[in-house]
């Protein structure tokens, strides 16, 4: 058995290694081997970092906007020509089929950072006249801010994170999770290799521990986060203790609403891509199915057909496979947890509800596409985030009753509707208590649109010309010229 490979922490343009030597283990969740190890930032990590986003901000601050634009569109450039080999490492960390990785992970997250270098030269300021006086302002970065990520779409989130920090001019320390280190660290090599200058990127690992180091930090100006609530508050609650500005992307349980009216298939494609696609590891998945009474029969019957013939679970680097395997065994047994409380609370099981041994990687963490019926919006598995391949299916009779259920949570990332009727497409999505909405659609989410919950599930927002806001701020200058008014 040949060593393990150890991977570092990229610091100031390099890995680095740590005093400790402390290390932990990241495994390939299709075949539960453990893939590598991973040095843990430790203290002399952790302050050399600080000290080299400090001295790799005073570069790239003072660089032009248009020059920070060309040196992040070469990082796009190099982004897509290594998409197969990036696709590679997330599904190795993973799970996810490379059918989805080759096609998504990587393509979206280029596309945030070509969005950013696009919108970097049009940042400004106001100027106005005040008698003879004026003001203007000036958008300034805010200085070194942190990116923590979650594992379900590691190169993916750190681009989206990485995009709007850079592009006006600020600096990032990113901390992947922990179960899916690499693609942070392939994205920090991107940069350098695009001519980055040191330490306006760097890529620290390890757990909570190093995230919580980051949050509570004096010399971190902005955390932008991405997981569970519950981790959420504790960020938001450690950033507070020094004022710091905060961007959450947090958990959801969103409704996707089936109107009579809807093209059945076209639905069901909607319901199974927001249940099944990443093998519902998708934060904004549309996990309470909400079918109108009348159409709710022949939606069910063809359902279960699709879901019981077109979904193949096997080894993700197949690319016949499409779906793969979740992030961990204990992830694995946290779903498998619910779908027996789905039960014992008397839902149907229509399908699934057990873990899989595919015959082609016998030791993954696999759970075969589960869905109940006959749920009530009490349950456990209609009110809390499963974050698996978990369908809950309910029905409903009005507008009004779907709205009023669809609404009844502290959640509010995502929605969907599906209905031929476009004044009721909207008239529903306009009342949804959420921040990412689809009409007769689910899951896009182009680098152009703003992304972010209402309520527990998040703060501010990432993607959109509205993010590039967040990374910079304003100060005002009052030009005096006359002079000056005064009593004394
Ligand atoms: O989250 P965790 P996971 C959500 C998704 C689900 C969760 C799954 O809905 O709820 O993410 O990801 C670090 N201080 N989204 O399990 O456990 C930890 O090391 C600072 C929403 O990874 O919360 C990891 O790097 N950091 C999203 C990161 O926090 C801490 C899309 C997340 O860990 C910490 C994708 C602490 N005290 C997933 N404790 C969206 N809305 O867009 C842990 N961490």
């Amino acid at each position: 058995m040949p060593p393990l490979v150890v991977y570092q922490n990229y610091v100031h343009g390099q890995y680095v290694s740590n005093s400790t030597g402390e290390t932990f283990e990241v495994i390939n969740p299709a075949t539960g081997q453990v893939s590598y190890l991973v040095e843990t930032a430790d203290a002399d990590i952790q302050q050399s970092a600080m000290a080299s986003a400090k001295s790799g901000f005073a570069i790239w601050s003072k660089l032009t906007p248009i020059e920070r634009s060309r040196i992040l569109l070469k990082a796009v450039e190099l982004l897509r020509e290594q998409n197969d080999e990036l696709a590679e490492v997330e599904v190795l960390d993973t799970g996810k089929p490379w059918q989805e990785a080759s096609v998504v992970d990587v393509v979206t997250g280029a596309d945030s950072i070509e969005f950013f270098a696009g919108l970097a030269p049009s940042i400004e300021g106001n100027q106005q006249p005040i008698g003879d006086d004026f003001y203007y302002t000036r958008r300034e970065p805010l200085g070194i801010c942190a990116g923590i990520g979650a594992w379900n779409y590691p190169l993916q989130i750190a681009c989206w994170k990485a995009a709007p920090a850079l592009a006006c001019g600020n600096v990032m320390i990113f901390k992947p999770s922990e179960e899916t280190p690499r693609g942070a660290m392939r994205l920090a090599e991107v940069f350098t290799q695009a001519g980055v200058p040191d330490g306006v990127f760097n890529v620290l690992q390890g757990d909570g521990r190093v995230g919580a180091w980051l949050t509570e930090h004096e010399d971190i100006a902005k955390v932008s986060f991405t997981g569970e609530v519950g981790t959420g508050k504790k960020v938001m609650a450690a950033a507070a203790g020094s004022l710091k500005d905060v961007t959450m992307e947090l958990g959801g349980k969103s409704p996707l609403i089936i109107f009579n009216d809807a093209d059945i298939e076209n639905a069901i494609s909607a319901a199974m891509l927001g249940n099944f696609y990443t093998q519902g590891e998708i934060c904004t998945n549309g996990t309470r199915v909400f079918v109108q009474k009348d159409i709710y029969p022949r939606f069910i019957e063809r359902l279960v057909e699709r879901t019981e013939q077109n979904i193949i679970c096997g080894n993700p680097m197949n690319p016949e496979t499409n779906f793969g395997a979740l992030i961990s065994k204990s992830h694995q047994q946290k779903v498998l947890d619910y779908i027996e409380i789905g039960k014992s609370e008397g839902a149907t099981l229509l399908t699934g509800g057990t873990a899989l041994q595919p015959e082609n990687c016998p030791n993954g963490y696999f759970i075969a596409p589960t869905i109940f019926t006959d749920c009530n919006d009490e349950m456990t598995i209609a009110k809390e985030e499963i974050f698996g391949p978990v369908m809950t299916v309910l029905t409903f009779e009005s507008e009004e009753e779907v709205v009023r259920r669809a609404n009844n949570t502290q959640l509010g990332l995502a929605a969907g509707v599906f209905t031929q009727d476009i004044s009721r497409a909207h008239r529903i999505i306009h009342q949804m208590q959420a921040g990412i909405c689809w009409i007769n659609a689910y899951g896009a989410s182009p680098a152009e649109m703003p992304v972010g919950g209402y309520k527990m599930s998040g703060i501010g927002r990432e993607n959109g010309s509205e993010t590039l806001k967040a990374y910079t701020q304003i100060k005002a200058v009052y030009v005096g010229m006359q002079p000056l008014d005064s009593p004394f």
